[in-house]
């Protein structure tokens, strides 16, 4: 066989003609797809959700709702995803099966990690009348224990300096508002997609604070013209990786660079509050709401909740993937009962549905063996995760007089994952985490004294509010998790407080 003969086809529009067995296409006519919303971050989680929903509103529904793509970090995709005509293939994988379709709803996508301008342009355009966004936790350079502009995040400060040339997600926004004001003058919805209690109005605070810096009328024009819906979506979908990559090639013959790889369970809870145009996701299964709160409480504490628990013991106990951490008995039995016993007790009623029966979807789900979520990849950017997953569930029992003596020990975990990273320590793995350097610096200092370590990090008031990192109760119980975590054998410590727990 010649080299030529063995190089595999690349996907791309020309494929759609005559598409692989076992793989789908789009059910319309592309050619014909024409941009009406962009959407800021275009990875996995991005593929796998959003632009599903939106391929199938499309089909059912054919109207100008293309996507236009920003990336906002490495990798560079507009290259990646351009060469394939925006087409990437999502796969829906539960153990051993394996569900494959093209999706067309994205037209094509730009970077900015050069430069904002081409972002700025399409965000300005007349013809985008939504924008949704995907930037992780850390995207809206915001406080997670108040919602508001951290003010002295680098890229804040230089955002406030150069407002035309802005490096952050809220500065970008900001400047793009005010060019749309200055233009056409349009309406436009920012509908945040990431993990963040009240999305929308963090969303909105952080915008409309840089909006405040301009004199020009600009926080008028958005209180008049733009809508920040705050939504809760939902998908496993891990960041791809070489092997997913490989798997279309070996089973479908063409390759993609751009696969996204999900779980079947999908969700998406919009609170309806949109500025002008907008997509009709709710005849695609997405629920249009008056107010997300319940629903946003209900995946953050309990979904994410065990994700972040089982990535952090996960982690300690030398498991590599979710699914490996909750098919450990111990994990397992210790992330139900802190679920069952701490978490569901703060929730408010959801319409729809029962906490218990979701509790129990929610673990089955993290069993699939085919999703190979790396317990790294959730334990990443931790700090700006814990409020809403750990922190406020605690909270909320403090306030009733309740125990936390489970979801102490999840906070901690998260703890011992920063501590163990640092050189005095061990240095087990790499972390990345804004406050990473921060927790290195004070294990160095506070060496093996671990109540004093934790009572330096409980002190880091981006994540805990003065209140709570007071409470005398908290402060014990994280101290003395931290304590046993950070212990020769933290399984042990994790069994210990299994057998010593009682309901209350
Ligand atoms: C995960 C989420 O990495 C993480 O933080 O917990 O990406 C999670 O998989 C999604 O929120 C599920 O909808």
């Amino acid at each position: 066989m010649t080299a030529a003969a063995t190089v595999t086809e690349r996907l791309g529009q020309g494929m759609l003609a005559r598409l692989p067995a076992g793989v789908e296409g789009p059910a319309y006519d592309r050619a014909k797809l024409a941009p009406g919303m962009a959407h800021i971050g275009v990875g996995a989680f991005h593929r796998c959700h959003q632009a599903e929903y939106t391929d199938d509103l499309l089909a059912q529904r054919f109207d100008r709702w293309g996507v236009i793509g920003i990336n906002v970090r490495p990798p560079v995709l507009a290259t990646m995803l351009g060469s394939q005509d925006g087409l990437y293939t999502r796969l829906i994988r539960e153990n051993t099966s394996v569900e494959a379709r093209l999706i067309g709803s994205i037209i094509s996508v730009v970077d900015s990690q050069e430069s904002p301008e081409a972002a700025l342009g399409v965000l300005a355009s007349p013809d985008i009348d939504l924008v949704t966004l995907t930037i992780t936790e850390k995207g809206y350079c915001h406080r997670p224990s108040s919602g508001k502009l951290e003010l002295d995040h680098p890229d804040i400060v230089h955002d406030i300096a150069k407002q035309k040339a802005p490096r952050s997600v809220p500065g970008m926004l900001a400047e793009a508002l005010d060019r749309r004001m200055r233009t056409h003058g349009r309406p436009v919805t920012l509908l945040s997609c990431d993990n963040i209690q009240a999305n929308g109005k963090v969303l909105s605070e952080v915008v409309r604070t840089l909006a405040r810096q301009r004199d020009n009328g600009l926080c008028d024009w958005i209180e008049s013209n733009v809508a920040f819906p705050s939504a809760m979506v939902d998908r496993i979908a891990p960041a791809t990786s070489q092997a997913d990559i490989e798997t279309v090639e070996r089973r479908f013959g063409y390759r993609d660079q751009a696969v996204a790889v999900g779980e079947p369970f999908r969700q998406w809870v919009i609170e309806e509050n949109f500025a002008g145009r907008f997509p009709r996701w709710d005849l695609v299964g997405a629920s249009f709401v008056s107010d997300v709160t319940p629903f946003e409480h209900l995946k953050m504490r309990v979904l994410n909740g065990a994700q972040t628990t089982l990535c952090y013991l996960g982690v300690l106990a030398g498991l590599e993937h979710t699914s490996d951490a909750i098919g450990d008995p111990l994990l397992a039995g210790f992330v139900r009962r802190m679920l069952t016993e701490e978490t569901l007790p703060t929730l408010m009623p959801v319409p729809g549905i029962s906490p218990d029966t979701y509790v129990e979807q929610s673990l089955a789900r993290l069993k699939n063996t085919a999703i190979r979520h790396r317990n790294h990849q959730v334990a990443t950017d931790g700090s700006q995760k814990i409020v809403q997953r750990l922190l406020n569930p605690i909270r909320d029992r403090l306030r009733a007089g309740r125990g936390i003596g489970l979801l102490s020990v999840a906070t901690a975990g998260w703890m011992a994952y920063l501590v163990k990273a640092s050189t005095r320590f061990g240095a087990s793995w790499e972390v990345s985490d804004p406050v990473a350097e921060r927790v290195a610096q004070l294990a160095d200092r506070t060496g093996k004294d671990v109540p004093a370590l934790a009572a330096g990090i409980l002190s880091i008031d981006t994540i805990f509010d003065p209140e709570l990192a007071a409470n005398g109760q908290f402060r014990e119980a994280v101290a003395e998790a931290l304590e046993g975590l950070l212990s020769d054998d933290p399984m042990e410590y994790v069994r210990y407080v299994c057998t010593r727990h009682g309901t209350d």
